[in-house]
């Protein structure tokens, strides 16, 4: 039987009857899925079902899992079952995989599909600060986050490069430090209507936005905007080793930073009004933002004494907390002692861990939360697929191979961190080389459903569908459903694509 699933679902068994024929076929049923169902049947096919020999029946029946759904295709019908709407919206992407070319025209094959999410969390990231994207490029990166299964979108969206969100309480963040990007290319913010559209059209996919606000690093151009908030660049022989390694100027005081280098920048920590600007900012994205999370960043702070970084943490956490949501940090803030309870950690370490990175990871679960993992030498979608690309990094461990992005089990990556201690997955896709969609697609795919397969597929060892053999089969015959979206994907070498 051909299983053309990603993620991989819980089980999927054949029928044996023959498949059911989409000709003549109409859908029924809840109207939000069917017009997603019509939508992405028409691009792959050319059609859309509207006949009323046999119908596709989609239904929400509350009561199962969240996010859960069956599917029962036979020859006379097709019933995809949510226990939710989200559900169902899952059923109706399975559904659409299963579409394939025969000599009979269009047909899903006739099996029956029980299928739940392993972890809650699933999340891509887009840094839209080392090259701003405009908003048709993130709704569809959505688009293709959603198609996997993704249930968060993580918008990176500050950084040194760039701030790239309008605050009333802080105007001059967009209007004097969003100009350029990485390489000196346009930059870019989105306004408060923007933020809540991309916010709005997430939310119509099932998707979560996490924004992030990265501090107290990575904010050299709120120097731009607020001068007295930022200490001068501190220009380690790390950081002007990375200025030697990429070009551009080295980063200074008061002009747009459009380099590559990371670490050199910090809010002054020891000044009450840095805390006003955190209170300020958070307190403003938090009323834009129905999504339980508010990400901090946290990383890379080498230009932070750890004890300066330590207290900053603390509070900024506190602050997040106190405005109701849940913060979120890169696993360096796992190292400071009062972080609000509660803080989620983001690990983005190796999957065999080094550095003490695993350490700090471990101190949020200890603190009571749960753990993302980013495992950045498996899910960083800015690693390069291939050495002889222009896109991408190399950082984590060389080129990152679709095999690679497939071939790790999240429960055995931090010593002691089980599946319980895990809230998800989220795949990043730092931007520094990244200029456009196409770019995106490039770099994202088909990584991007090795990774989706971890949020969301049973464990590696408990499904005979979790192996790079399976997976390799099953993502090849994604291809013509791809190309109908118009993603512009890899074609791995080791991929036997359709
Ligand atoms: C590390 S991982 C970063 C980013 C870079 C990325 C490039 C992490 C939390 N920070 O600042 O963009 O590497 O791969």
């Amino acid at each position: 039987m051909t299983v053309a699933v990603v993620p991989a679902p819980s089980t999927i068994r054949d029928v044996g009857t023959a498949p059911f024929r989409l000709a003549g076929a109409g859908i029924v049923g809840d109207a939000d899925a069917a017009s997603a169902l019509r939508t992405l049947l028409s691009a792959l096919t050319g059609s859309s079902p509207g006949g009323d020999e046999r119908t596709i029946d989609l239904q929400i029946e509350h009561g199962g899992a969240p996010e859960s759904y069956t599917l029962v295709a036979d020859e006379t019908s097709v019933v995809v079952t949510g226990a939710d709407a989200a559900g169902l919206f899952y059923g109706v992407h399975t559904l659409a995989q299963l579409a394939r070319e025969s000599t009979d025209g269009w047909v899903i094959d006739a099996v029956e599909v029980e299928d739940a999410p392993r972890f809650r969390y699933r999340g891509v990231m887009l840094d839209v600060a080392r090259h701003f994207h405009p908003v048709a490029t993130v709704e569809a990166f959505i688009d293709r986050a959603a198609m996997l299964k993704f249930n968060h979108l993580h918008l990176h969206l500050t950084d040194d490069q760039g701030w790239r969100v309008h605050l009333d309480a802080r105007p001059e963040l967009t209007r004097q430090g969003s100009g350029t990007s990485v390489g000196g290319d346009p930059g870019g913010f989105y306004t408060k209507d923007d933020y809540r559209h991309l916010v709005a059209y997430a939310a119509a996919r099932h998707v979560t936005v996490v924004p992030e606000i990265d501090m107290p690093g990575h904010t050299h151009a709120v120097g731009l905007a607020y001068p007295e908030l930022v200490e001068a660049p501190v220009l380690s022989e790390h950081i002007l080793e990375t200025v030697a390694e990429f070009g551009g100027d080295a980063p200074a005081a008061g002009v747009a930073y459009d380099g590559m280098a990371v670490g050199f920048s910090s809010l002054r920590i020891g000044d009450e009004r840095a805390y006003d600007f955190v209170a300020d900012v958070f307190g403003e994205l938090a009323s834009m933002t129905p999504g339980p999370y508010l990400h901090v960043g946290g990383d890379e702070a080498l230009g932070t004494d750890p004890a300066d970084f330590a207290a900053f943490v603390a509070r900024a956490t506190e602050i997040i907390a106190d405005l109701g949501k849940t913060p979120i940090a890169w696993h360096e803030a796992g190292a400071a002692p009062d972080l609000a309870p509660g803080t989620v950690g983001q690990y983005w370490g190796f999957v065999t861990p080094t550095d003490g990175m695993d350490d700090a990871a471990r101190a949020f679960v200890r603190n009571g939360a749960p753990l993302i993992l980013s495992p950045a030498d498996a899910v960083y979608l800015d690693m390069k697929q291939t050495a002889d690309s222009p896109l991408g990094l190399t950082w984590a461990r060389g080129i990152t191979d679709a095999r690679r992005a497939y071939t790790w089990e999240p429960t055995a990556v931090i010593d002691g961190i089980g599946e319980d201690d895990i809230l998800g997955v989220e795949a990043p896709l730092w931007t520094e080389t990244v200029r456009s969609l196409a770019d995106i697609d490039e770099l994202a795919f088909p990584r991007i459903a090795a990774a989706a397969e971890a949020a969301w597929s049973p464990p590696v060892g408990t499904s005979a569908l979790r192996t790079w053999e399976s997976f390799r089969e099953r993502v090849g015959r994604q291809a013509p459903l791809w190309r109908a979206q118009g993603i512009g994907f890899h074609r791995s070498e080791d991929i036997p694509w359709r």
